[in-house]
């Protein structure tokens, strides 16, 4: 191997040297725990430290890093107190996680790393969001961002460098390709000559780099990284290296021909460099001793401190609080002058004034620049605010999901308009294992909001009518806004937008321009979790939201024997579970209509909580009505009876006569 040291000093050489020393024999030492059995799952990096030393080394400590499952040597570099990382593997309560989740799935702002989660594509975007902060705030830093070879075949990756391209964002993506994706080989990977022949198809630079040279990663990263705080630009690297361990330590390498691992030991990056700083007369063997004599016992206190610490203690109240960012919602009460506009002209209106709330907030979607979103509601947005922060995206709503996310761990807001609903299954990934997990595992929040267009009876067909809801109630993290008037519309979204945690808010595109109400003019907010009593009545109660407001109401006004309780959910996560009960418990028969199909529903969950709380007040069974358990389909006739219209009025009044 040829090193060529340039004009770096003596001190950067073997600050090197020991960057990489530490992680190997941390690794060595953890490769004996996990025989003991005192540790569980470990991914090697063994061999391939020369690239997340050099690599962090050459970032300003303020520079965010995303790492993968092989970059111990990143948070070594970092100096986080080794303790620390043993607690996290241990699932002990000085780590990281208080105990949940496991290994390198863990972020840190106190030392700018942000951690992978398992799914490995989505914080390529991550870094992305964070890069779009820097850029937007015009401070000069880069974002480096690991990936495997394996990694670059999701389509996050290509999501990510393309929307890296079109926006110029400074991102260093580091693609470490050691050979193997657990056991596929990098021929049944891809097929182009190099990874890096990729990039000139997104219309970015790369550079093939050495990954088992610690001089040629960090000379060549440490350039990249000067010239990309003067010019922001994303860069792709590839670092040629070798696993040289199995996937993870109970796999095994079997499937690796033996000459392979011959071949890739000579180059070890440890013991090649130290050879070339001993022939250089910048180390010695005693030298050697005494670093290596430091580190172990650095490692056996820092153990010695994890292992004494207890296990963590189960404690159901705080799992449950952590799900979510406690924060101190700020009421504006809804006041002053009013103006009967349509539900569309309501939503754009908050959003419009929580631009001017927020000078922090960015807002992007497919169209909804100049173009004005294909509903509008953004519509003028771009002369008030500018393009910096009414984003046009390309097609990509993963990736677009997880930008998001980086703007909100770099300090921003953002709101994400999915151009219908429908298009949310792309972008599902991040949503439900990113934003929605991210602060019961790390106590980091997901400051994002999606808006969601939805719902049918518009002849839209199949993918762009889906009111998918409840593909969200259903995972912990995630708040879920549903309104069915312009006013709670308006309110709803500006807390939606203040909430530091992740919100969907759906709005119905039927209610758009059919729905007038009066709205104050003033920015205004109000409560989740709280329902609204839209009639009263005493003989059944209506339990419903969105659409199935309004057709609820007609059929009221068709009926008006019939003396219902209308409650409008509003949001359906938190649910206002005791609102339900208490129409339930003065009217003792219950109804729940949703435009979604009923299996799975939210529906079902009310009936049960009903069940389990009120049987001794309901005079009848409980009755829920929702769409067929079919894909919604296109033709008037077929979605009308698609659609629980009907369903709803002939159950309604059978369960009222009950
Ligand atoms: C979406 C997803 N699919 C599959 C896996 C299982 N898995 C975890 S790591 C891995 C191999 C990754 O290979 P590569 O990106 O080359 O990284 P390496 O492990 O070689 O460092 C696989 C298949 C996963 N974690 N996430």
């Amino acid at each position: 191997m040829r090193y060529h040291s340039g004009d770096l000093d003596p001190q950067r050489l073997l600050g090197l040297y020991q960057g990489m020393l530490k992680p190997r024999m941390i690794e060595e030492k953890m490769l004996v725990l996990l025989r003991q059995g005192k540790i569980s799952k470990w991914f090697s990096g063994m061999g391939q430290e020369a690239i997340s030393v050099g690599v962090t080394q050459a970032l300003k400590e303020d520079e965010y890093i995303l790492p993968m499952h092989r970059n111990l040597g990143v948070f070594t570099s970092r100096n986080i107190p080794l303790y620390r990382l043993f607690s996290q593997w241990q699932g002990k309560g000085n780590g990281f996680t208080k105990g949940r989740d496991r290994s390198f799935h863990f972020g840190t702002q106190d030392f700018k790393i942000i951690g992978m989660i398992s799914h490995l594509g989505p914080q390529l975007g991550v870094a992305d969001g964070i890069a779009l902060a820097h850029m937007l705030k015009r401070s000069k830093r880069v974002t480096a961002v690991f990936t495997g070879e394996g990694g670059t075949s999701e389509g996050d990756f290509h999501e990510a460098l393309n929307l890296a391209s079109v926006w110029n964002l400074p991102v260093i993506f580091c693609i470490e390709n050691n050979g193997y994706g657990l056991s596929t080989p990098t021929r049944e990977q891809y097929n182009c000559e190099n990874l890096v022949d990729r990039a000139k198809g997104y219309g970015m630079e790369s550079r093939i780099i050495d990954g088992n040279n610690i001089l040629e990663v960090f000379s060549k990263v440490d350039e990249l990284c000067k010239a990309l705080r003067k010019r922001p630009r994303p860069v792709l690297l590839e670092f040629q290296t070798f696993r040289m361990r199995g996937h993870e330590e109970a796999s095994g390498t079997k499937y690796v021909p033996e000459k392979l691992m011959r071949e890739w030991a000579k180059k070890d990056p440890i013991t090649n460099y130290e050879a070339f700083l001993l022939k250089e007369g910048l180390l010695t063997q005693e030298k050697i001793d005494q670093c290596k004599a430091e580190i172990a016992e650095e490692i056996d206190s820092n153990l010695k401190l994890a292992f004494d610490e207890s296990p963590v203690a189960f404690d159901a109240q705080r799992e449950l609080v952590d799900v979510y960012q406690q924060y101190d919602r700020q009421e504006i009460r809804p006041q002053g002058e009013t103006k009967n506009i349509r539900f569309v002209d309501a939503i754009a209106q908050g959003l419009e004034q929580s631009m001017y709330h927020h000078n922090e907030l960015i807002l992007m979607g497919q169209d909804i620049a100049d173009y004005g979103g294909v509903f509008k509601v953004s519509e003028g947005f771009v002369e008030k605010f500018g393009k910096s922060r009414v984003r046009n995206t390309p097609i990509c709503e993963s990736i677009v999901v997880s930008t998001a996310m980086g703007l909100s761990i770099a300090g921003m807001k953002a709101v994400v308009e999915m151009q219908f609903a429908d298009f949310v299954s792309t972008g599902f990934n991040p949503i439900v294992n990113y934003l929605a997990k991210v602060h019961y595992r790390w106590n980091e929040k997901a400051d994002v909001v999606i808006r969601m267009p939805c719902g049918g009876g518009v002849g839209a067909g199949p993918f762009h009518s889906q009111t998918n809801e409840a593909w969200f109630t259903k995972t912990p993290g995630l708040k879920v806004v549903y309104p069915a008037f312009p006013r709670d519309a308006k309110g709803l979204l500006n807390t939606a937008i203040n909430d530091p945690n992740p919100v969907l808010f759906f709005e119905h595109k039927g209610l758009y321009r059919s729905v007038y109400g009066e709205v104050p003019t003033d920015y205004y907010t109000l409560p989740f979790g709280e329902a609204a009593l839209v009639r009263q009545g005493e003989g059944i109660s209506i339990v419903t939201y969105g659409a199935g407001v309004h057709w609820a109401l007609e059929v009221l006004d068709r009926n008006p024997e019939i003396d219902a309780d209308l409650l409008d959910l509003r949001t359906l996560q938190p649910l206002d579970l005791e609102a339900v009960f208490a129409t339930v418990k003065k009217t003792g028969k219950l109804i729940i209509l949703h435009e979604d199909s009923l299996f799975g529903g939210i529906g079902s969950d009310i009936s049960a909580a009903v069940m389990e709380n009120c049987f001794e007040f309901l005079d009848a069974p409980v009755r829920r009505v929702g769409s067929l358990e079919t894909p919604i389909p296109f033709a008037k006739a077929l979605e009308e009876n698609y659609l629980p219209t009907k369903r709803f009025e002939q159950a309604l009044l059978a369960l009222d006569a009950y």
